[in-house]
């Protein structure tokens, strides 16, 4: 059976992005088709400034809001990466197969980066070494596929290099992963910005749904979405990727095509109306059953000690097959 492994940063409240990109597929396929193993990677939320009680916080709530979205544990495994000792030991060999060149390419480094620099910040090492990390987690479980958005395909690619290099040298040890991206909204967009992903880590919220949002907060950042100057409602993302994008979250919301819903509006108002209404009945179900699931906290403690069992009892014998492949000694 194929095996995928996912993660999400608990960085932020998750997003609308966050579930159309990824957690809706995982939710909707992978647990059904393969032996699925999804993390909160909880060690990626310290590559920058953070809170440790809020990441505390936003951990738990990201494994609510899986389970809430449909994950099944009877189906899949639910753990969170820290939980894992795997995850690091494996990260550091990588590091040893992963040139510091490779690193400073990647786009999520050179805009993160710039970003803190221009905030008069300092960069930590992990935000250079953070795909690394990425890497580790995937090639732990030997998985063949990761159902992810499309900002990280490259970090994906960047993984499929480091095992072919280090089955190269070493001796087949790790599985080649490839990515796998959804039909429609791989990349939401942010409501105020729609040239800038919709990132549950960004400061300014007003073009960010977050899938506990309430229903009249949500048709808002909806209604008040920016779009483009003109009055034509047509599929473009070039030239209208307000217009675009709000498309995309409607035929994403109702399983239809962008270009085929725009021949059916001529005002934006009315876009914005009904894509408001569609995703408000697309997290309604989600939202009620996190509500159910906060009153009992013991069923998700439960669901994260049983997955990280499992995921150590799956990731243990690769990366210790890693750790004797590059010729260190085995403990005696
Ligand atoms: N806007 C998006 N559209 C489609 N897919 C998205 N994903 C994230 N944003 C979008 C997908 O969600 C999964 C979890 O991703 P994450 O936790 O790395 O994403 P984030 O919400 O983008 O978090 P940050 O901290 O704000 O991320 P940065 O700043 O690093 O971009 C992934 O499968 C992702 O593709």
């Amino acid at each position: 059976m194929t095996r995928s492994f996912s993660g999400i940063k608990p960085t932020g409240h998750l997003t609308l992005g966050n579930y159309l990109g990824a957690v809706r597929q995982w939710v909707e396929v992978d647990q059904h088709q393969a032996d699925a193993l999804f993390s909160v990677v909880d060690l990626h939320a310290l590559t920058v400034d953070h809170e440790p009680a809020r990441v505390r916080r936003l951990s738990r709530q990201a494994a609510t809001l899986l389970l809430a979205a449909g994950l099944d544990p009877a189906r899949c495994t639910v753990f969170v990466q820290s939980h894992v000792d795997e995850h690091t030991r494996l990260s550091y060999l990588l590091e040893c197969t992963a040139t510091d060149g490779e690193m400073r390419r990647m786009i999520q480094y050179k805009e993160k980066s710039a970003r803190e620099r221009a905030a008069g910040g300092s960069v930590r090492l992990s935000l250079l070494t953070y795909p690394v990390l990425m890497a580790a987690d995937i090639l732990a479980y030997g998985a063949d596929e990761v159902p992810v958005g499309d900002d990280q395909a490259q970090h994906v690619e960047l993984t499929r290099d480091l095992a072919v290099r280090f089955n190269q040298r070493y001796g087949r040890t790790f599985t080649v992963p490839k990515a796998v991206l959804p039909a429609v909204a791989a990349r939401v967009m942010d409501l105020q910005d729609p040239t800038s992903k919709m990132g549950k880590s960004h400061a300014e919220t007003a073009g960010i749904v977050y899938l506990l949002d309430e229903a009249e907060v949500v048709r808002k950042k909806v209604m008040r979405a920016v779009t483009d100057s003109g009055s034509d409602v047509a599929y473009d993302r070039e030239a209208q990727p307000g217009v675009a994008n709000l498309l995309e979250m409607l035929a994403a919301c109702t399983d239809g095509k962008p270009a085929e819903l725009a021949e059916g509006y001529t005002s934006y108002g009315a876009l914005k109306k009904d894509t408001a209404d569609a995703v408000v009945e697309l997290l309604r179900p989600v939202r009620e059953r996190h509500a159910e699931l906060c009153a009992d906290p013991g069923y998700v403690d439960g669901v994260l000690r049983e997955g990280a069992e499992r995921a150590r009892g799956l990731a243990r014998p690769i990366v210790d097959a890693a750790y004797a492949a590059v010729g260190l000694m085995r403990p005696v």
